[in-house]
C-alpha cells in the first residue's frame, strides 16, 4: 500500500506541486494531501485506507453524494453508447431544456466543459453583443482563471497571497475594473465614471471563493438598476452556486427579494455536470443570437456537450429536481452550521456561520464578512489548527479557509453529528 506521503513525494516529480489544482496541495494548511482511492455516499478513502465524512464533494458537483446508483447507471450506459461523438446529440438538448426549466432567465443555452470556460465565453459573449469593452468584477470574487478574471479573485489567488497572477499582461486586464464586494457607493462612483463602457458586471452572488460571503439584497438591488440604466449586462456567476443553492440558483433567491429580478447571463458547472467535467452559460435569445454560428462571438470545443458528461449532468439534475430534496438538503446543512456555531460558542471561540441549501461557510469572525478585506482578517492560524483537528478526526474540509463547503444528499443525521462532535473536541484542544 502507498502511503499519502510517498504519493506525494512520486506526484511532485512528475507534476508541479504534485497537484494539478493549486489548493489541493495543503500548502495554505500545511501537512500531506490526501490521495483519494475511492468514494461512495458521504465518504473519501484515502490510499492508507483511511475514512473522511467528504464536505467537498468535488468542490461542489457531489450534491448526491458519491457514487449515486442512478447518476452511474446513466453514466455507464452512456459510456458503452460513445465517450465522444464531436457531434449533436438529443442529450444536449435534453440537458439544456433541464437547465431552462429551472432558470426562467435563460432561454438558450451552451455547453462547455468548464467553469473557467464557460465564465471567459460569458464575458466574450457580453462584451459582443454590448460592443464595449469595460468589466466590473468584485474582490474576492472567482470567476475561473481566464486572463481578464484573473484580478483579486480570492481562492487560490488568496491562499496564496498573489492579488493577480503571474503571466497575465497588464493590457489583458485593463478593461477590468475591481470593486469591493456590497460596497454600493464605489459601484455607483465606477457606473457614474464609466457606465456607457461597461460590458457586464460579473458577480458570484454568494461568493464561495472567500469562503461564503452574501451579496446584500440592497446591493443587488442596485447592481440590478445600475446596470438596466447604462446598458450593461448582469452576469451571474453560479458555477457555485447553481442547482445548489436552491433548484434555480441563487438568482431565485434574489428574485423573492427584489421584484423582477433576473440577471442577463447566467454561468452554471459543477452540479449540471454530476461530477463529470461540464459547464455552461445562458440568456436569453436575443443575446444568444450574437454566438457563433449565428453570430460573431467566437466559442467553440471539442468535449463541448460530451455525451457522457450530460448523461451524469441530466440523471443529477433529475435526482435534484424530485419534490422536497432542498428542503431536506438544506435542512441538514443548517444543522451542520448550528452545531458547529454552538460547539464554538461552548469553547468560548469567535466564530460566525452561514448556508444555503447544500453550500455553506464558516469564519473565526465573531460577525460573518462582507467582503474581501474582512476575510482576509480571519484567524488563519486558528483555521488550520481547526482544519488539521479535523482531519485527523476523519473529517474531510477544504484546505483553505477561502474556499465553502458542501453538504450531499448522503449526509446523514448521524455523520453531521458525528462532525459537530469532533468540531467540539477539535476547538477545546
Ligand atoms: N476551484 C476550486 C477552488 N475554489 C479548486 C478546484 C479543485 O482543486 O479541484
Amino acid at each position: 500500500m502507498s502511503t499519502n506521503q510517498a504519493l506525494f513525494e512520486r506526484a511532485q516529480r512528475v507534476i508541479p506541486g504534485g497537484v494539478n489544482s493549486p489548493v489541493r496541495a495543503f500548502r495554505a494548511v500545511g501537512g500531506t494531501p490526501r490521495f483519494i482511492a475511492r468514494a461512495e455516499g458521504a465518504y473519501l478513502w484515502d490510499a492508507e485506507g483511511q475514512r473522511y465524512i467528504d464536505y467537498i464533494g468535488s468542490w461542489g458537483p457531489m450534491i448526491l453524494g458519491h457514487g449515486h446508483p442512478a447518476v452511474l447507471d446513466a453514466v455507464q450506459r452512456a459510456a458503452r453508447e460513445g465517450l465522444s461523438f464531436g457531434a449533436p446529440t438529443e442529450r444536449e438538448i435534453e440537458l439544456a431544456e433541464a437547465i431552462i426549466a429551472h432558470v426562467p432567465a435563460i432561454e438558450q443555452v451552451r455547453l462547455v466543459s468548464s467553469g473557467t470556460e464557460a465564465g471567459m465565453s460569458a464575458i466574450r459573449l457580453a462584451r459582443g453583443a454590448t460592443g464595449r469593452n469595460r468589466i466590473i468584477k468584485f474582490e474576492g470574487c472567482y470567476h475561473g482563471h481566464a486572463d481578464a478574471l484573473l484580478v483579486k479573485a480570492g481562492s487560490g489567488l488568496a491562499t496564496f497571497g498573489h492579488p493577480t497572477s503571474a503571466g497575465v499582461p497588464a493590457e489583458v486586464v485593463q478593461h477590468t475594473l475591481v470593486l469591493e464586494y456590497n460596497h454600493i457607493e464605489q459601484l455607483e462612483a465606477a457606473f457614474a465614471r464609466h457606465g456607457q463602457e461597461l460590458a457586464c458586471v460579473m458577480i458570484e452572488p454568494i461568493a464561495g471563493n472567500m469562503n461564503f460571503v452574501r451579496a446584500s439584497v440592497p446591493f443587488m438591488r442596485r447592481v440590478r438598476e445600475l446596470c438596466t440604466q447604462h446598458g450593461a449586462l448582469l452576469v451571474f456567476d453560479e458555477v457555485m452556486t447553481g442547482f445548489r443553492v436552491a433548484l434555480g440558483g441563487a438568482q431565485s433567491i434574489y428574485a423573492r427579494a427584489i421584484a423582477g429580478f433576473r440577471p442577463d447571463i447566467s454561468v452554471f458547472g459543477k452540479v449540471i455536470g454530476g461530477g463529470m467535467p461540464l459547464a455552461a452559460f445562458g440568456t436569453s435569445r436575443e443575446i444568444m443570437k450574437h454566438l457563433a454560428p449565428l453570430g460573431p462571438v467566437y466559442q467553440a470545443g471539442t468535449l463541448s456537450g460530451n455525451p457522457v458528461a450530460t448523461a451524469c449532468g441530466l440523471a443529477t439534475l433529475r435526482e435534484i429536481a424530485k419534490p422536497g430534496f432542498f428542503d431536506a438538503l438544506s435542512e441538514r446543512t443548517r444543522s451542520l452550521v448550528e452545531g458547529l456555531s454552538a460547539a464554538a460558542r461552548a469553547a468560548g471561540v469567535p466564530f460566525s456561520a452561514d448556508s444555503e441549501g447544500g453550500m455553506f461557510g464558516f469564519f473565526f469572525l465573531p460577525q460573518l464578512p462582507q467582503d474581501y478585506g474582512t476575510v482576509m482578517t480571519s484567524d488563519k492560524e486558528r483555521f488550520n489548527r481547526f482544519f488539521h483537528a479535523m482531519l485527523g478526526r476523519g473529517i474531510y474540509l477544504a484546505p483553505a479557509l477561502y474556499e465553502a463547503g458542501f453538504v450531499s444528499a448522503a449526509h446523514t443525521a448521524a455523520d453531521i453529528e458525528s462532525t459537530i462532535a469532533a468540531a467540539r473536541e477539535s476547538l477545546a484542544a
